[in-house]
């Protein structure tokens, strides 16, 4: 009979000593990892051959380094994307009506030409700058 109790002791200290505290440690974790937010939301439209913000033809587009920026690209007519010379940054390419979107961040500063890489779109005129600050 004390062997038992003894026994059943000893298990209360064991149980106490073993409760794990990682749970909360790990949902810290997640609750950092999630996808950096936007800065910036960049809405633009395509035709043959030029791109369009706000009515203005192949607009300046200037932005900061560090920002997390969203591009949403629609095209009003033909078939385009949007591709920054010298990022890794493309959207798909997308026909009349149909919008995607492309994000990144900011790593460099400079002045960086945007184009459209379907057929001669570029050298058709459709492209403008994106300057970085
Ligand atoms: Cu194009």
């Amino acid at each position: 009979m004390r062997i038992i109790l003894l026994l059943g002791i000893l298990s209360l200290f064991v149980l106490a000593a073993c409760t794990p505290q990682s749970a909360e440690v790990e949902a810290k974790d997640v609750a950092t990892t999630n996808a950096p937010s936007v800065d910036m939301t960049i809405v633009l439209t395509g035709e043959n051959f030029k791109f369009v913000q706000d009515g203005v033809d192949n607009p300046d587009i200037n932005v900061q380094v560090g920002q997390r920026i969203r591009v949403e690209f629609t095209s009003t007519s033909g078939m385009h994307d949007w591709v920054v010379d010298g990022m890794d940054v493309a959207t798909e390419r997308v026909r009349d009506g149909e919008t995607t979107s492309v994000e990144f961040t900011v790593r460099e500063a400079g002045t960086f030409e945007y184009y459209c890489s379907v057929g001669s779109h570029r050298l058709q005129g459709m492209k403008g700058n994106l300057i970085v600050n």
